[in-house]
């Protein structure tokens, strides 16, 4: 028995240097993994384990744990972490170069499973990483404060005071890096779980049939442009829209009320100024919002307010005309996109858009604001930077099959792109090869003026090397500005060409 008490004083404290050393690693970890914004090691680690259980003892597992098969996975390598971390303590004991290895060697594994989860990138290793540093640090600290405690250290009392205040700082640091981690990726979550909670209604006035599936891009490819570094959070309960400026009476909207509203269904194509002349800065969703002239007649806008400027949660300013959005085309305050609730990404709970202008003068994204006011008053935020004030988006089209300097075998080819002038339509689309004759490309359906168009061209193509060009006239008769400009300050012109190689 005394011989046993003696051990335990000695293997006691040294197990909790372990025990201690691991957990503050794995709670830096975790707490950098939430601030980056990346799952952590634990869960990573979890994830794995599960993948690389066979089937069978899945099944067993949820037949007898039910729903609390996951709770008890994770429980299950918490233990076994806080068994190796004290065995990593007994052995700091005696062996302290070999504990650090250890050390690092669990933050390897840690690196391994992050860094092949299926959405891992290279930040994945950072936490473990981190978390290495922490351990080592943590462990050099207390290896010290126990060795002063030994006998020819400080005074005995004295030295086992010191070590237990560094132990306690250790856990509460601990505690506290773990706290901030679940309250950071919790933050982090916010937009995603009031997203998750959101129904949409289904459109008083809606759009025509849907098109063919290539005519509408999906929300996982549809382009992302913003200033925002990490995707604001919004949670729609807490959201208000307010419009205000030169108006008659101010008014406040809660997502819930904008959702109960009569909403409109429109496909629209949004457009990015900063998209070169074949770029991939476009795309086409089927949009759910309500019409923002309502709500600006709600407020009475001022005869004299020719701008209306939206703000967004994350302090992003746009000026649009009031003329574009009063003028019957269908402007709306967007709440869904593609039959789902705005991706978070895409400006959840709710967007502007107006269908004809470019993104920066009438997209906002996470909005929040909209003031009535005057272009000579208020300067947002491009305008500042010398943009154009005004940005209608300008004719143009695009050729997507065959890629350029595709090789591709002579005889019918068929080349296919797509053309747009929002909210004037498309009229036509010509195809041109190697400098000759424009010669009609056929369009395919279009939902409305506000869209783009898709068309196809079949061409005889013989072998050599080819140019490939193509030009749209909008609704109003006018054909695509042939002249190269940057995207600077109002929109890329110039007509897209590619060359293909024929075998
Ligand atoms: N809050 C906010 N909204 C924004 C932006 C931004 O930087 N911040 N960028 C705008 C620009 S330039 C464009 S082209 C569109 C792009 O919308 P998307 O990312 O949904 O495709 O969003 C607009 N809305
Ligand atoms: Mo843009």
């Amino acid at each position: 028995m005394k011989r046993f008490t003696r051990w335990f004083r000695r293997a006691f404290p040294a197990a909790m240097i372990g025990f201690l050393s691991v957990a503050a690693g794995i709670a830096l970890a975790e707490l950098s993994a939430a601030i980056i914004g990346i799952t952590g090691p634990v869960l990573n680690l979890g994830s794995a384990i599960i993948d690389a259980t066979p089937t069978p003892v899945k099944e067993w597992a949820v037949r007898s744990f039910g729903t609390a098969d996951k709770t008890i996975l994770l429980a299950s390598v918490a233990v076994a972490l806080g068994a190796l971390a004290a065995a990593v303590g007994l052995v700091s004991h005696r062996h302290r170069g070999l504990a650090v290895a250890a050390l690092w060697a669990f933050a390897a594994v840690g690196a391994a499973v992050s860094l092949t989860r299926p959405a891992a990138d290279a930040w994945a290793a950072l936490p473990p990483l981190i978390g290495a540093l922490t351990g080592t640090a943590v462990l050099g600290a207390l290896s010290r404060a126990r060795a002063a405690a030994r006998p020819g250290g400080e005074p005995g009392r004295a030295a086992r005071r010191r070590f237990l205040i560094t132990s306690a700082a250790v856990a509460a640091g601990t505690l506290a890096g773990g706290a901030g981690a679940r309250l950071v990726s919790r933050a982090r979550a916010a937009g995603e779980t009031s997203r998750a909670q959101v129904r949409l209604p289904a459109p008083a006035s809606p759009a025509g049939p849907r098109l063919a599936e290539g005519f509408y891009t999906p929300n996982r490819d549809f382009y992302r442009v913003d200033t925002a570094l990490s995707v604001p959070q919004v949670d729609a309960g807490a959201w208000r829209l307010r419009v205000h400026g030169l108006v008659g009476a101010e008014r406040e909207y809660t997502f819930a009320e904008l959702l109960a509203r009569p909403l409109i269904e429109r496909d629209v194509t949004l457009v990015c100024v900063s998209n070169e002349v074949g770029g991939p800065y476009l795309g086409t969703a089927r949009w759910l919002g309500v019409p923002l002239a309502e709500l600006l007649a709600e407020a009475g806008v001022a005869l004299d307010a020719d701008q209306i400027v939206a703000r967004s949660a994350d302090g992003m300013t746009f000026g649009t005309p009031t003329r574009a959005v009063t003028d019957g085309r269908d402007a709306m305050i967007a709440l869904g996109m593609n039959g789902e609730p705005l991706p978070l990404e895409h400006g959840f709970p709710a967007r502007m858009l107006v269908p004809g202008l470019y993104g920066y003068v009438s997209a906002c994204k996470w909005i929040t604001e909209l003031e009535a006011s005057r272009f000579g008053d208020f300067d947002p935020y491009w305008v500042r930077r010398d943009w154009a004030r005004e940005a209608p988006v300008k004719t143009s089209s695009r050729i997507d099959a065959p890629r350029a300097l595709a090789a591709v075998p002579a005889g019918r080819v068929r080349v296919a792109g797509v053309a747009w002038a929002p909210h004037r339509g498309v009229r036509a689309v010509e195809v041109r090869v190697d400098g000759g004759e424009w010669r009609p490309a056929a369009l395919g359906a279009s939902a409305s003026a506000d869209t783009w168009a898709q068309w196809t061209f079949d061409w005889d193509a013989t072998p050599g090397r080819h140019d490939l060009a193509v030009r749209a006239t909008d609704g109003s008769g006018a054909v695509q500005d042939e002249r190269r400009a940057a995207p600077f300050p109002d929109g890329a012109t110039g007509w897209h060409s590619i060359a293909v190689r024929v075998s």
